[in-house]
């Protein structure tokens, strides 16, 4: 079982994201892949259909498809052996001891999947929680690769430093046209802060099975794929709730079902019937 080392928290704390190498092992990462391929196939082939009804915590499955890049968030829910599978790797625990929580649930998954060298295989610079109607310290991404990820397989890159900021973005995916709520700073100062010359841009390349804990501040994105391998880059991204985090939407938070539902009450941690705790 892969234990966190100190450095590795401490990496976390000063820079909003770590490295843990084998976190996952690799018949997971394979069972995990198989999963995913197949919900992939299913969407492309019009057998994976949304659901009529809406639920009434998620938003349904998103699925963009093109120039090698595939963007696929919301599987969780309905393929329930996917979290299964990521919590018998025992990789919860990893979460808990980087960020300090007692206790995690779990609500919300991406998956990435890019092949070819199109520009859009990069994944444009943002931050997670600009959108949330969470907020808090313990709303980490756990980011784990499929594939290995070299420097050239669109590999993740942070600004460094960027988890301590105290504000937030007005995001692109949020509702656009509204008036800028406070505390919230235009999207092109998030863009002008990447691409200053002296920014601290990280780059963080791994192989299959390994993970990246990412703060959900941390302003990051991806480089494209520039290899001209036939090779494939696939990461899968769980975000979790621990013990510090309390339900606040904004006017431009990107509203899930759960946001409208009766049990969220404003400046209180989301209820377990809602969000069960999957971890310890
Ligand atoms: O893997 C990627 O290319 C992007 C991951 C990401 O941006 C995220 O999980 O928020």
């Amino acid at each position: 079982m892969t234990q966190v080392t100190r450095q590795q928290i401490d990496l976390y704390n000063q820079v909003g994201t770590t490295h843990i190498a084998n976190a996952f092992p690799s018949d997971k990462v394979r069972e995990l892949t198989e999963l995913l391929d197949d919900i992939i196939e299913r969407l492309r082939a019009g057998t994976f259909p949304n659901h009529a009804q809406q639920h009434p915590v998620f938003r349904d499955t998103e699925f963009e498809d093109h120039d090698g890049y595939v963007r696929l968030v919301n599987v969780m829910h309905r393929v329930p052996e996917i979290q299964q599978l990521v919590l018998s790797t025992g990789v919860a625990a990893l979460v808990a001891e980087v960020i300090g929580a007692r206790s995690l649930r779990v609500w919300l998954d991406a998956t990435f999947s890019k092949v070819g060298q199109a520009p859009e295989t990069a994944t444009p610079w943002h931050n997670d929680e600009c959108t949330f109607s969470f907020q808090g310290e313990h709303l980490p991404s756990l980011w784990i690769a499929l594939t290995d990820v070299d420097e050239d397989n669109s590999p993740l890159i942070t600004l460094a430093g960027s988890h301590r900021d105290t504000h937030r973005y007005y995001s692109t995916f949020s509702p656009q046209g509204l008036p800028i709520p406070d505390n919230f700073r235009p999207w092109s100062e998030l863009l002008a802060r990447v691409n200053a010359p002296d920014a601290d841009i990280r780059v963080w390349t791994a192989k299959a099975g390994d993970v990246l804990i990412i703060h959900p501040k941390t302003i990051h994105g991806s480089l494209p794929r520039r290899s001209a391998s036939d090779g494939r880059r696939l990461a899968f991204t769980i975000r979790w709730v621990g013990d510090d985090v309390v339900w606040r939407p904004t006017p431009i938070t990107m509203l899930a079902p759960f946001d409208k539902h009766p049990a969220m009450v404003r400046g209180e941690p989301p209820p377990e019937n809602l969000f069960p705790v999957v971890w310890p």
